[in-house]
């Protein structure tokens, strides 16, 4: 018999490929050296710096699961193994490197000509350019299929009219990935790009979580943009959708990140504080909420490995990812709400990571398909009614 390694249950460390370990301990090594230093300021000022898509480039971290333009093509398990390390350190930072690889560079690649990956996702792999994703309307969130932004036909393009609201990146974003509906009423994408006379894209103020994630919306007012900057191979929702596939997946690794940040802040508090007399830890309530972390965490990554593996193989239901996405989401929640009661009066403080955590993971809870849209999802699933 083994003694159990009580971190990494499953041993998933042993499952890995040595290129998978490789993009794992450099992701980790950019997240711990260079974001964690920043993160508390920058969640307190409310403030995102730019650079982070340049540092992210250089790591190639952006757009990595795509071969070629630029990018190093990893696999998906690599892809999610990234977004774990640095939703370890924050969610927001995970959300900007997410929506710049799956839901910009992803629908350019998939949908895109070859002329407009040529053109934009070299520039989106260095971070040089900044990319945001419009599908979320301010009256039409879980339902996009509502959408009201148009996209008319106008001489040599279409001109746009209509606003995106909760738009991760926005107001810095060089790119912009838009979802209108054409005048046959059916779902297109776009590339906007910024200065286009009718665009803009405002700030968010006040967000009590991912504060180190700029949100904004984006405004088009007969917005006109050139037929070539329409993606010409997907019409309908499965467009968008095909993006919040990977997105979804890899935010599924991420928030396991964030859990684990929680679990052991929490183990190592409870080690060292003392009350009635010897430490917390010794406490019997104290290890059973220790140990359900652990179980939960374990169970969670391992169930990642696994959909990585299908993702690789080509092989997955996105309503499987919508199981992932779900779990690791709720969970990841639950941990960090547990983590911060285990502080006390201290886990209320940003000199621990923990109460970030915690509102970033109700951002992250609700984003990319709400907790109970997808449980909706996969109750469609099994009894074939849409409930939704
Ligand atoms: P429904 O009838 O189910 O489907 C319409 C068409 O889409 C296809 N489809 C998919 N294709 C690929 N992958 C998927 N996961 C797909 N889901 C659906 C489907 O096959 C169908 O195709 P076709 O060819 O037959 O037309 O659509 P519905 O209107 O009934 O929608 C149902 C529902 C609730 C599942 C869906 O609307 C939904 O998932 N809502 C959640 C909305 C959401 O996730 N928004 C995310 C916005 S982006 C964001 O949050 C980014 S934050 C990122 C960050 O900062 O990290
Ligand atoms: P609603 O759809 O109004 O939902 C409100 C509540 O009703 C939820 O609890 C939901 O589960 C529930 N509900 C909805 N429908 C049903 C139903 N049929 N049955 C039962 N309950 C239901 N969007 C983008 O397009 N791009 C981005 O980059 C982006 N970034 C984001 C960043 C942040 C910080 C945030 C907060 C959001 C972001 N979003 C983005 C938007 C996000 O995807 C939406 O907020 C999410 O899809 C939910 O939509 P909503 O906010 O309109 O809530």
């Amino acid at each position: 018999w083994q003694k159990l390694n009580w971190q990494d249950p499953f041993l998933l460390d042993q499952q890995l490929s040595d290129e998978q370990r490789m993009v794992q301990q450099s992701a980790r090594q950019y997240a711990q050296d260079r974001l964690l230093p920043r993160v508390r300021e920058a969640f307190r000022a409310e403030q995102t710096d730019p650079n982070i898509f340049r540092e992210m480039g250089d790591m190639g971290l952006l757009g990595s699961t795509i071969d070629g333009y630029g990018c190093p093509g990893v696999d998906y398990i690599s892809y999610g193994l990234a977004a774990r390390e640095v939703e370890r350190v924050d969610s927001g930072y995970r959300s900007m490197m997410s929506v710049q690889s799956s839901l910009v560079m992803y629908p350019i690649y998939a949908y895109g000509s070859e002329s407009q990956r040529e053109k934009y996702l070299p520039r989106l792999a260095t971070g040089e350019w900044i990319g945001c994703f419009g599908l979320t309307e301010p009256d039409h969130g879980s339902d996009p299929g509502s959408m009201v932004t148009r996209a008319r036909t106008v001489a040599g393009g279409y001109s746009l009219s209509g606003a995106k609201m909760w738009i991760t990146n926005s107001p810095f974003a060089d790119v912009f990935v838009v979802w209108a509906k054409t005048d046959d009423n059916k779902i297109r994408g776009f590339i906007l790009e910024k200065g286009m006379a009718g665009l803009s894209a405002p700030k968010i103020e006040g967000k009590l979580a991912l504060r180190a994630s700029v949100t904004g919306e984006i405004v088009m007012d007969e917005v006109f943009v050139p037929e070539e900057n329409l993606l010409p191979n997907v019409e309908g929702l499965k467009g968008p959708f095909g993006c919040l596939n990977n997105a979804r997946y890899g935010i599924a690794w991420g928030a396991m990140g964030a859990a684990e940040t929680c679990w052991h802040t929490a183990r190592d508090y409870t080690m060292e504080r003392k009350q009635f007399g010897v430490p917390l830890a010794s406490k019997q309530l104290v290890q059973l909420k220790l140990a359900d972390m652990q179980t939960e965490i374990a169970l969670a990554l391992q169930g990642c490995l696994r959909a990585g593996q299908l993702m690789d193989a080509g092989q997955i239901a996105p309503e499987l990812i919508s199981l992932i996405k779900r779990n690791s989401c709720g969970k990841a929640l639950d941990i960090a709400r547990t983590a911060r009661d285990m502080l006390g009066g201290n886990g209320i403080s940003d000199e621990y990571p923990i109460m970030r955590h915690m509102v970033n993971l109700e951002v992250v809870n609700t984003y990319e398909g709400t907790h109970d849209v997808h449980a909706l999802i996969l109750g469609r699933t099994q009894t074939d009614i849409p409930a939704f």
